[in-house]
């Protein structure tokens, strides 16, 4: 079974997938071997590993230590085209297709493309929705694209149904990390009532409640990153996991 088949498979059962993201500049290395195996502990479906700027060389070594305390999947959440590796399960193959720059539609792609072939990664192919959020996100910032307006859900609507057409596997709609709002309830709606294609939303949610309601609304997957970067409470990852499945 591919990693993304084990994925659905995974929301199936539970209600709704709950996905972790580590920014490796973000968490201490000595911090993270513990992290993991607590967080694979309290229900964590999958980890992404990614981060808008990656300023050591700490990606690749931050993988490996993932896939030695884990048995759940390590998937690549790329902030470029440097984020790559063997090391990992699979990788979020991202088309920024909320925005209109040519690099981060397939730019960057056709780059990523020969090496993810050459090493035989799982490439699960994601349209990526950046939502304005209140002010602006590194995501926003270092892709130099014009996020969704957050209220016009038919815009966002459109946008879902060309990659359902165009043969995405999920849709990942972000506020971006550290979000000022997370996603308007009102736009998973919109999305999950016209296309099929599971969608995955993250971006500035704090509590376990606000990720209930985004599943509430449609949402397959969750994905939380700086709420648990403070003090990496497992605690809280708990109550996310436990809000997020079987509800
Ligand atoms: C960012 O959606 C993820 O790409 C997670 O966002 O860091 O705000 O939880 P947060």
């Amino acid at each position: 079974m591919s990693i993304y088949e084990s994925l659905l498979a995974t929301s199936k059962s539970k209600g709704a997938g709950y996905f972790v993201l580590v920014d490796p500049d973000k968490i201490a290395s000595d911090k993270l071997p513990s992290f993991i195996e607590q967080a694979t502990e309290a229900g964590v479906d999958a980890f992404l590993i990614g981060g808008s700027l990656i300023v050591d060389d700490s990606f690749e070594q931050c993988i490996k230590t993932i896939k030695q305390h884990t048995k759940v999947p390590a998937v690549i959440f790329p902030g470029g085209v440097m984020q790559i590796s063997p090391s990992a399960d699979a990788i979020l193959f991202l088309s920024i297709i909320s925005g209109r720059n040519p690099q981060h539609l397939i730019g960057d792609q056709v780059l990523a493309a020969p090496i993810i072939k050459r090493i035989g990664l799982e490439a699960i192919s994601t349209a990526y929705m950046l939502v304005e959020s209140g002010r602006t996100t590194s995501a926003e910032f270092m892709s130099n694209t014009q996020p969704l307006p957050r209220h016009k859900t038919d815009i966002a609507v459109a946008h879902a149904m060309a990659a359902e057409i165009l043969g995405f596997k999920m849709i990942y709609l972000e506020a971006g990390s550290g979000a000022e709002q997370s996603v308007p309830e009102e736009m998973i709606g919109g999305i999950t009532k016209y296309c099929s294609v599971p969608l995955i939303v993250g971006g500035g949610l704090r509590t376990p409640d606000d990720a209930r309601k985004k599943i509430q609304a449609g949402a397959k997957f969750i994905v939380t990153g700086t709420v648990l970067e403070k003090d990496n409470s497992i605690s809280l990852v708990k109550e996310f996991a436990s809000a997020i499945h079987n509800l």
